[in-house]
């Protein structure tokens, strides 16, 4: 490939006066912002194991009241990034989130679109625009972009879920910004289960719901009855997988990040192509190995990691007798929406 000029190249004067005018000559730079073939990716993958950042959550409930919090969470980072961007892909941004019973994390809503999955612990809910999510392990809650939301836990131990949020996207866009709220009163009749079964769906007097975001919470029985039923009935498909749908639409539930759950057979070893969007992976029961360019993780359940776009990904159930459940996010519809995804073999 062409060797092109170099900044030193250019007499020092040049170069001061295009600085104190605000412009930058492109060609010592043209390769870095357009690489050959691949892109440069900040992303590393990285584990990060829950036996470890659990005891240190807890502390964090110790150290800091949650007045002092407002959301009592450690972020889960991409040192690829630099930690202190606090994200653990290009769009993608992780969080393990802490709530101790009678605690109370109050009412806001803000231009990044989330989402929780739950890890640990009963007796905590989300009201998610008036309607009251309780979370159960493995429960996927929605909070969309602009929706209000609040957690609150009656229960009796800690509750621990992990928040996936498109903020670095968001921020980098200059749009990412959040609105206090009173707490909200819960609207009864809008519960998950109106939208719990597939190929049917609510038409109270003929008309279908006209809501951006229909349904709110997707409990965990369900999707794995669904992955269940889909391992009876279909011996041969290799990849088990489920995508989280808007069920109106039957498009991915938010804008930017997509969500799926993907059950692994015991033994079974399972190897993703390389795409364009980064991935995260969270066992919800069960473990694997997972290897992706030089790493090779082994996660135990509840265990999260992160693989850079445009590379293959192979999963392995390390249970030969059980099978395991893998919760997985990614930057899909974002790449689908720029026309920029693509995957190669
Ligand atoms: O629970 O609303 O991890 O606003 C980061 C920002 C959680 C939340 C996060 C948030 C929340």
């Amino acid at each position: 490939m062409q060797e092109l000029g170099r900044l030193e190249d250019l007499p020092q004067g040049y170069r001061d006066e295009l600085k104190e005018r605000n412009l930058v000559p492109l060609w010592p730079s043209l390769r870095g912002v357009l690489p050959p073939k691949v892109p440069t990716r900040q992303t590393q993958p990285t584990h990060w194991p829950y036996q470890t950042l659990r005891p240190l959550l807890l502390k964090a409930g110790e150290l800091t009241p949650i007045e002092k919090a407002e959301r009592r969470v450690l972020v889960l980072a991409n040192p690829g990034h630099g930690l202190e961007k606090m994200q653990a892909s290009a769009a993608i941004y992780l969080g393990m989130q802490l709530l101790m019973p009678g605690e109370w994390a109050p009412s806001h809503r803000h231009t990044p679109n989330a989402v929780r999955m739950i890890v640990e612990g009963e007796g905590a809910y989300t009201t998610v625009d008036g309607m009251k999510c309780p979370m159960s392990r493995g429960d996927l809650i929605l909070t969309p972009t602009g929706l209000w939301h609040e957690h609150g836990h009656d229960g009796t131990a800690p509750v621990i879920w992990l928040d996936v949020l498109d903020l670095p996207l968001v921020y980098y866009m200059e749009a990412s910004y959040h609105i206090n709220g009173d707490r909200q009163t819960v609207v009864p009749g809008q519960g998950d289960k109106h939208y719990a079964r597939g190929g049917i769906l609510p038409s109270p007097v003929f008309e279908r719901s006209n809501k951006a975001y229909p349904m709110l919470r997707y409990a965990w029985s369900d999707v794995k009855a669904a992955l269940l039923a889909m391992a009876d009935d279909e011996a041969s498909v290799e990849a088990l997988q489920i995508t989280y749908v808007n069920p109106e639409t039957g498009g991915d539930v938010e804008n930017i990040l997509g969500f799926y759950a993907l059950m692994l057979r015991p033994g079974q070893t399972l190897r993703l192509p390389a795409r364009s969007p980064a991935q995260v992976f969270h066992v919800i029961e069960g473990s694997m190995e997972v290897k992706v360019l030089d790493s090779t993780f082994t996660l135990a359940e509840a265990d999260t990691c992160c693989a850079p776009g445009y590379e293959a990904v192979t999963l392995k159930n390390l249970n030969a007798g059980k099978p395991s459940f893998i919760f997985m996010a990614d930057e899909s519809p974002l790449h689908r929406k720029l026309g920029v995804y693509e995957h190669r073999g």
